[in-house]
């Protein structure tokens, strides 16, 4: 068996004035207990360093720049990755990225994936930016992200690392059946997903009970109609005026929750994760080759 034992790191919430080198303190703590355990891949949510700022309006750029990284490791997260080096095992946390290409200023929502080595490996720019360009009042908070990010331009794909072909995904991508199949397609084993969710959603507040199910059925659908692992990793709980569901939990390629979380605060959850467990779907119902029909689903690529 090819293992590889995952801790789903949730974070609690990370307050507007908290400064990032005390949440790196927070994340070095579940890395620890992690380590105690024997992960080898320790999974932080989307925006890990700093509260979810998407739901205000800052009219000022240079206030909205105070939360992206334009480098990475910097001053605050490099003891993350030196503690993570010193204890050899890999890490993967979600950050606002701000570059300069081609002479044009570049921001993103980023994930990054870490080996056990302290090498970035992987790096994957969010596609599926959801929420609104302009500030909309009437809303009880903000979701700006279409505003302060551009989509990412890279496709969905996977890294040969920790054993593994390991994918990042970022919390809306979550929802969509595309992310999963176009990483299936690749032969991502394993997706990382970091998420920040409200449980009030202003478009569609009939549906804010159905948070929770919605976040777990698409993580379950995704992993079972694609045979690969799933790590969704919240940052949850009561952050300044918004309450973020939790409940991150690690889906085996069957569509089994086989572990969750049961807090909204800092907390770790992790389980012994066998890749070649994603043959059991794709060797069987669904084989690729065998039985899916593609030349029968010709809109699936189109706009
Ligand atoms: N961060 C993020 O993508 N959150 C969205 C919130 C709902 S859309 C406003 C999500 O899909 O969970």
């Amino acid at each position: 068996p090819r293992n590889l034992v995952v801790g789903a790191a949730q974070l609690g919430p990370i307050a507007r004035a908290e400064p990032r080198e005390a949440v790196v303190v927070r994340m070095i703590a579940l890395l620890d207990k992690a380590a105690a355990r024997g992960c080898g891949l320790v999974v932080f949510p989307e925006l890990a360093l700093t509260t979810f700022f998407p739901r205000w309006y800052m009219p000022d750029q240079a206030e909205v720049d105070t939360f992206f990284e334009t480098e990475m490791p910097n001053a605050a997260t490099l003891p993350l990755f030196e503690r993570a080096r010193a204890l050899g095992i890999g890490f993967s946390f979600g950050f606002a990225e701000k570059l300069e290409i081609g002479g044009r200023i570049r921001r993103f929502n980023t994930a990054i994936l870490v080996d056990g080595e302290g090498q970035i490996v992987h790096r994957y720019r969010k596609i599926h930016l959801p929420g609104h360009t302009e500030n909309e009042p009437w809303r009880a908070f903000q979701h700006l992200e279409k505003r302060y990010f551009e989509p990412g331009e890279e496709v969905f794909s996977p890294v040969t690392a920790l054993g593994g072909e390991i994918g990042l995904a970022i919390c809306n991508d979550r929802r969509w059946p595309e992310t999963y199949r176009e990483h299936a397609l690749r032969g991502t084993e394993m997706v990382l997903i970091g998420y920040n969710t409200p449980v009030h959603y202003p478009l569609a507040p009939e549906h804010d009970h159905l948070q929770c199910f919605h976040n777990h059925l698409s993580l379950q659908a995704g992993a079972y109609q694609n045979g690969l692992w799933v790590v969704g990793v919240a940052k949850a709980g009561k952050e300044e005026n918004c309450d973020l569901i939790g409940q991150s939990c690690i889906v085996a390629p069957t569509g089994e929750i086989v572990a969750q979380a049961s807090t909204l605060h800092d907390e770790l959850v992790i389980h012994d994760c066998d890749f070649d467990r994603c043959t059991e779907i794709r060797a069987n119902i669904f084989d690729f080759a065998k039985h899916r029909r593609p030349e029968m689903y010709p809109l699936l690529s189109a706009p």
